[in-house]
């Protein structure tokens, strides 16, 4: 009996890291700020085709409106309900996306901010996207409703009644991060809101969620809360299947708080990967790319099966949560292709490519000004649609990483050479790398100032495959770059360190 509920225990946890990927498919993509309208439009036309396996989306709940500064894209992460009105749009237009993605087999994962309220200088009126009315004074949101006895600030031992040191685990737990009101987890009837909000969109049919801010709660908690979840809609999902939980865990070690106290929930996020990631494609601190050899839990990072793993967050491309100068962000685009086509090559983690939109970037001794800055809107502070121009790129200040031509064609490689091994590896002890997975792909990086020139063992089989970051396959012929391979798995690369992308990506299904 013991065995058999040790076995179910260990069942239940194991399932919420499998982010329940549909035929074939391995990647999500962030559209961060995203309308819902454009999402669907965006899984029919694109991430259905293109074999994107899910999309996370930001926080659909009721959110606080803020005039100062303008309309920021963190008015988000202040909840002031669960009703399902948000910037991205209403209810409707929710339930619609949501059913025309999993209609082409793309998963939809929300983005959960149920540690907190919004700030507590947040003011008192109807300034929130459903326009209910709430109190940050008063603590009082009737519209979930929660008063001022669902919140932690009695439990907070600071004198601000902010987390001042994130070295004292109960403080980062228990008072406010950054002024949020902070609700009381601990209580059955906060946990049943909360769990009640998630089992909402559950039934929506969306596939799991991204948790905000894991490290300010305590995960004995979340294991009430996601043990309440129900399981995913059998229309789109196997009987018996678990929502997939991505926890939002800072640890670049140091802290009380490490990632692994919350590794039975669910998976978590890695930052030291994003981190590091940046300090090896900029050489920086004397790091070289031979020195990934054995990237992954070689470099200290957590288990496989736990990670979420990506080259920059919608936080740290601008300087917020653990970000950096080192994150390699669009503003880097060269580098960013190849930081992101080394994630997708490479079987550590699940990979989340990053979507964003432009601001106008000031950064004045290293803080960027405009950090605040929301999506691309009309003066009314509404979100602009993303438009598609004519070579497929997006308009109006939309980015579109996952479209550019070398991120989409390496999501597509990992599809491919999906459940290969690692193989085949190569570096010339300084900045120029190749590996394989198994013998369904091969991957050539040159981040060295001079150029590649070398004969490798790719593990292919023999024939003239395209190379998909130069072009790629359309039908018969290639657009890009050919590689022939011999009968005995070698070719000849030559990649000029002048290049816009120094890199070659070859596969199965890029063989002509
Ligand atoms: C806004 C205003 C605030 C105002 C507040 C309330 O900016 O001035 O007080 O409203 O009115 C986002 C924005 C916030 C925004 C908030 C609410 O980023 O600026 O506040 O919405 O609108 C911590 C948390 C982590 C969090 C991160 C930003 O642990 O969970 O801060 N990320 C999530 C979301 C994020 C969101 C929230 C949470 C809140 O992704 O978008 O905030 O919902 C250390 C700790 C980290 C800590 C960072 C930053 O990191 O380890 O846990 O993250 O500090 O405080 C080195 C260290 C690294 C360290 C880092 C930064 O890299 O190695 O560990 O330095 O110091």
């Amino acid at each position: 009996m013991k065995l058999l509920i040790l076995v179910a225990l260990f069942g239940l946890s194991l399932a919420q890291h499998n982010p329940n990927l549909r035929s074939g498919r391995t990647s999500i993509v962030h559209l961060f700020e995203w309308r819902w309208a454009d999402i669907a439009a965006e899984c029919e036309r694109f991430l259905g085709p293109k074999g994107f396996g899910g999309v996370q989306i930001s926080p659909p709940n009721e959110h606080i409106v803020l005039n100062n500064p303008w309309r920021p894209w963190w008015q988000r992460y202040q909840p002031i309900s669960y009703n399902l009105c948000s910037r991205s749009g209403s209810e409707a237009e929710l339930r619609d996306m949501i059913t025309r993605c999993n209609n082409v087999g793309v998963n939809i994962y929300v983005d959960a901010v149920i540690n907190h309220m919004c700030g507590s200088g947040g003011g008192e009126g109807t300034h929130s996207s459903c326009g209910s009315w709430f109190s940050a004074s008063k603590k009082d949101f009737p519209s979930v409703p929660y008063s001022s006895w669902d919140f932690n600030d009695n439990k907070c031992r600071t004198g601000s009644g902010e987390i001042e040191n994130y070295g004292d685990p109960y403080q980062v737990r228990d008072c406010r991060l950054v002024g949020l009101l902070d609700l009381a987890l601990e209580k059955d009837y906060v946990r049943g809101k909360v769990a009640e909000y998630m089992n909402k969109l559950i039934d929506m049919g969306v596939a799991g969620f991204r948790v905000d801010a894991v490290k300010h709660m305590w995960p004995g908690d979340l294991d009430n809360i996601f043990r309440r979840l129900k399981n995913l809609n059998t229309k789109w999902f196997a009987s018996g299947s678990r929502p997939f939980i991505v926890q939002e865990v800072i640890d670049l070690g140091g802290e009380a708080i490490s990632a692994k106290e919350y590794f039975n929930l669910g998976r978590v996020t890695e930052f030291k990967y994003s981190a590091k990631l940046g300090t090896v494609f900029r050489k920086w601190n004397g790091e070289k790319l031979c020195y990934t050899k054995n990237w992954g839990e070689g470099w200290g990072f957590m288990p496989n099966g736990n990670a979420l793993v990506f080259v920059d967050n919608h936080d740290n491309q601008r300087g917020h949560g653990a970000g950096g100068a080192s994150i390699i962000t669009f503003w880097d685009a060269k580098l960013h292709k190849m930081a992101v086509g080394y994630m997708l090559a490479h079987p550590y983690g699940q990979t989340r490519v990053m979507s964003s939109f432009r601001w106008n970037r000031n950064i004045v001794n290293g803080k960027d000004q405009n950090d605040w800055m929301g999506p691309p809107s009309y003066s009314d502070g509404s979100t602009k649609p993303v438009p598609i121009n004519a070579d497929q790129t997006c308009g109006d200040g939309w980015v579109c990483e996952h479209r550019w031509r070398q991120i989409t064609n390496m999501v597509i490689f990992r599809n491919v050479v999906n459940g290969q091994p690692f193989a085949n590896w190569w570096d010339n002890q300084s900045n120029q790398v190749a590996f394989g997975r198994g013998n369904r792909g091969f991957i050539v990086f040159n981040n060295d100032d001079w150029a590649l020139d070398v004969t490798l063992n790719t593990g292919l089989s023999g024939g003239t495959y395209c190379d998909v970051i130069s072009g790629q396959k359309e039908g018969s012929r290639c657009t890009g770059k050919q590689v022939n391979v011999g009968s005995d798995g070698r070719a000849h690369f030559y990649i000029s360190n002048t290049e816009e992308d120094p890199f070659i990506a070859i596969h199965a299904n890029s063989k002509l």
